[in-house]
This record gives C-alpha cells, structure tokens and sequence, in this order.
C-alpha cells in the first residue's frame, strides 16, 4: 500500500467512497428548498430510528406513559441517505442539518432545539420527569448525558466507520477506535456494577442518552461487532441493557421514523398513539 502524503491544502475529493460519501460534504446549509411538514400535536419531530434519533423518540413515549399528554408529537421522517436533512426547512431547524431536530409550537412563538442531547433536557425540564433535582443526583444525570455525547462519536464515527462503513478495513484505526469502544464500555461496566440505573437508583435521560448506543452494542445490532468486541464480558451493561429493552415506552420509541430491519417493527412516521397497532 502506497502511503498517503497530505498535499498542501486539502481538496474535496468527491470519489473518496464509503457508505454515506454521497451525504458527506465539508460545507453547511441548505442545498434545495423545502418546507418541513406540520401536524396537529405540540411536538414536531424530524428524525431517523438511528440511536440518536431513539433517544428522543423513548423519552417522548415515556413521558407519555407518565400520562404528559403535552408531550404528544408527530414524528416525521427525514431520509439522511437521500439529502432530506439539507432542505431549507429542516436546516432551519437544526442548522448542522443532523436529525434529531425538534420543534416545540405549544407557545406562541415556535422554538427549535437540535442536538439529542439538548432535546433530552428540554423535554426533561418542561414536564419534570426523568431528570432529578437534588443538585449532586442532577450533576450526576447530566455528567453521564454530556459523557454520552463525547463518547459517542468515537464508537459511531471512529470504530462504527472503520469497522463497517469505510471502503477498506485498515488495521491502524480500527485498533485505535476498538481500544477506545472497548475502554468506553468498561466506564459504563464498572459504573453499573455498583449502580442500578447509570445516575443512580433511578432511570433518567442519562440512561434514554446511553441505551441506545451501547445497549445496542452489546445486544449485537450495531456494527455486527458483538463478537469482535467480546461484549458477553460487560454482563452488567448487558444487565441494564436488558432492564431497559423490556420497558413499554423503549419498545415503541425504538420503532418511530424506523425504516429498516423486521417489518413489524417498522413505523416510518408516527402521529398519533393507535399508529403502533396498525
Ligand atoms: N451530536 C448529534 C449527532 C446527530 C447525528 O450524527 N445524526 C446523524 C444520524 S445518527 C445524521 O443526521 N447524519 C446526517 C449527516 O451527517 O448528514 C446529536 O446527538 O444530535
């Protein structure tokens, strides 16, 4: 193999390959218009089943389950693979055209929130639930939330992308991330060893953020990685993962704006609470 030397500046090499080389791109904005559709509920959600999108989606059914009827939404699918996150209207949601992107019209002037992360608070704070508020129990929620968001990209973008997306499979990065995923899992091993829930005796955003990056590593749907990262050695995330995978509200928010795997677990869109028998 020829080793790569970096020219003085770098070009967009629009050939580079990969799966998503067709989304990526080094500029933001809006590349078409289009205006993002509205329903009938407070809650406008514009997102993918991804774990990123999962998250907002179980946190919306629990609140629910909680009996929040303001936290009724219509989920509305944004095709990443096709370009939908670079429509005007959705850019003007989440100008780093990313799903998730929520926009909350329960006042009288709309107001948008992007980053799953934050989209977690908000909803948290508004209806009160899932988010302690004893300062040390609320430091800890939110320690393990912004943990999640810094970790998750080394899983999804570091070992995620070299493992199964990029065009070859090169030893160098796939050890660096693998080392780091498996470092990641340890953290939350350890942590749930002597923890019921990941901020404490009780389920919170932290574990909404969590489950469904590293639940689903270690329940094997992500990256077709379980073996490879031996993750039947981390028996109290599997532990947890199990706890939560067996909750109502995890079951159905895993399945809105899903458009891949069984049939019967699909539902591209979600408006209404019936939309889960059809
Ligand atoms: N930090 C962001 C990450 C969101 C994200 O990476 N979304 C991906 C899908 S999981 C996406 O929309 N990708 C489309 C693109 O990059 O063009 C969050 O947590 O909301």
């Amino acid at each position: 193999m020829t080793e790569y030397v970096p020219p003085k500046v770098w070009t967009w090499d629009t050939e580079s390959g990969g799966t998503f080389a067709s989304i990526n791109r080094p500029i933001a904005g809006a590349t078409h218009d289009k205006v993002l559709p509205v329903g009938k509920h407070p809650l406008q959600l514009y997102s993918l089943a991804t774990p990123n999108g999962q998250k907002v989606t179980i946190l919306l059914e629990e609140l629910l389950a909680l009996g929040h009827t303001g936290a009724e939404y219509d989920a509305w699918l944004i095709k990443i693979g096709d370009g939908d996150q670079f429509g005007s209207g959705f850019v003007a949601v989440n100008p780093n055209s990313k799903i998730p992107a929520l926009l909350d019209r329960s006042g009288a002037t709309p107001i948008r929130v992007f980053e799953s992360g934050a989209i977690l608070q908000y909803l948290a704070e508004k209806f009160g639930a899932f988010f302690p508020t004893e300062p040390a129990a609320r430091a800890e929620c939110l320690s393990w939330l912004f943990w999640q968001m810094g970790s998750a990209p080394y899983l999804g973008g570091g070992f995620g992308h070299f493992y199964a997306y990029a065009p070859s499979k090169m030893e160098y990065p796939i050890n660096r991330f693998a080392m780091e995923t498996k470092r990641q899992l340890d953290v939350l091993d350890k942590r749930l060893a002597v923890s019921e829930y990941i901020a404490g005796d009780d389920y919170t955003i932290a574990d909404i953020a969590i489950w469904p990056w590293y639940g689903g590593l270690v329940k094997g749907r992500l990256y077709d990685a379980a073996q490879f990262l031996s993750v039947q050695d981390y028996k109290h995330v599997l532990r947890w993962a199990d706890a939560i995978e067996a909750r109502p509200a995890v079951q159905r928010g895993r399945r809105v704006n899903r458009v891949s795997g069984p049939l019967e677990e699909q539902l591209p869109e979600r408006h209404d609470a019936r939309d889960f028998e059809r």
